[in-house]
């Protein structure tokens, strides 16, 4: 659980919301310190360079180029593009939460949650609204700003989404950003959850297309990209991003960053997860990804997607402090934090704390704290 004691107090500034206008003209010059520049779907849609104007295409020959530059020039470049849109010492923090485990009738082949692999997790029923508010309350307290709830569902049924958007409200009354996760959206679901006040739905891409059939079969591309669409057209912001270790390719991983890139805005984050082997699933002995491989991909998701939030998620446990924080270094601005994520361990608040104390980082806040 959360630990008051662990709270990071050190060198916390003000976030701030920038509205509009503010965003616009501020993000023409460097984050200046202490002041975060939340962006803007028009800021989304500009280009990332002095030149200004347009929007730069990300072809997945343009990523791939990224990924095979000496490591010092991309982080250098990566570094580079992140100080011009973000404050470098300034780090966004989620918690997450599993409202709806276990059950799911879909096979993605890293779930622990599916019922077609033997992972041993079992099925539990939606959490009462109270449960739920209560993990808000002490993520707040711990110092997150963004509540992520999942739900093991191939999508929800509408009382699912009534009962969801109850609890969004809650979770929103409490001063957090509201994040959900549940699947494949049904017409007129995506707005029922706006309507509640949710700021972003997670629904990732997790690699590239023609790699999906190594992941899934129960769904699509196609389908991802949908949902996807339903979520931009009722005005949700988009959480979306991917895996490695999946054994997937390094091509497979520039494409991956390629379509997130493509999307049009591009996703306001972009969580890149690192392969957590469940036993039990097709994936359990997928050979583990190159950590400087991760660090490379943050840092093409940085210059690819300039304005968006990076998060280093999934995986973090077996990563040593100092990937993590060249993975800060290549532009990754938030994580999960908590011990939890949703049906495993995460790391330590503690340690968390401690690791961004070293690092000279500074949770961000939001400015109706
Ligand atoms: N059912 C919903 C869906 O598929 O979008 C929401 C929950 S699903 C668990 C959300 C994301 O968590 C997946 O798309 C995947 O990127 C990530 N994820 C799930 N299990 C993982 C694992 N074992 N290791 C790393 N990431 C994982
Ligand atoms: C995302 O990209 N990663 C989170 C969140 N979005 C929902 C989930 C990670 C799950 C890791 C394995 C587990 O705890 O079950
Ligand atoms: Fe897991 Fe979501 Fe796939 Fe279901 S749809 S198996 S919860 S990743």
């Amino acid at each position: 659980m959360f630990e008051r004691d662990c709270r990071f107090v050190a060198h916390r500034r003000t976030v701030k919301l920038a509205d509009r206008e503010e965003g616009r003209a501020a993000a023409r010059q460097p984050a200046p310190m202490g002041q975060y520049l939340h962006p803007t779907e028009s800021d989304m849609n500009s280009f990332d360079g002095a030149a200004g104007g347009g929007r730069q295409v990300w072809g997945r020959d343009a990523v791939l180029a990224l990924f095979e530059r000496p490591f010092a020039d991309l982080m250098f470049e990566a570094q580079g593009v992140h100080r011009r849109h973000f404050d470098p010492n300034a780090i966004q923090t989620s918690t997450l939460l599993s409202i709806k485990t276990g059950g799911c009738p879909e096979d993605c082949g890293y779930c622990s949650q599916s019922v077609r692999h033997g992972t041993g997790l079992s099925r539990e029923a939606l959490l009462p609204k109270d449960t739920v508010l209560d993990a808000a309350r002490r993520a707040k307290d711990a110092g997150a700003t963004r509540f992520c709830m999942g739900a093991a569902w191939r999508g929800p049924r509408d009382a699912d989404v009534e009962h969801v958007a109850s609890i969004v409200e809650g979770v929103r009354a409490l001063g957090l950003e509201t994040c959900a996760t549940l699947g494949m959206l049904k017409p007129g679901q995506a707005e029922k959850l706006r309507d509640a006040g949710l700021d972003y739905y997670n629904h990732n891409l997790d690699t590239a297309p023609e790699y999906y059939d190594s992941v899934v079969t129960t769904h699509t591309y196609e389908q991802r990209l949908d949902t996807l669409r339903k979520v931009r057209v009722a005005g949700i912001k988009v959480c979306c991003g991917g895996i490695l270790g999946m054994g997937e390719s390094r091509e497979h991983r520039a494409g991956l960053i390629a379509e997130l890139a493509s999307l049009d805005p591009p996703p306001e984050s972009v969580p890149i997860n690192m392969l957590v082997p469940i036993a039990g699933t097709p994936m359990e002995q997928a050979p583990p990804c190159d950590p400087l491989e991760l660090v490379r991909t943050v840092a093409a998701a940085r210059i690819a997607m300039p304005r968006s939030f990076v998060r280093l998620s999934a995986g973090r446990t077996s990563l040593s402090e100092a990937v993590q924080a060249m993975c800060f270094l290549a532009g990754a601005n938030s994580v999960f934090y908590g011990d939890r994520l949703l049906t495993t361990d995460n790391v330590r608040p503690f340690d968390d704390n401690a690791l961004f104390a070293k690092l000279g980082l500074s949770p961000m806040q939001l400015a109706a704290d």
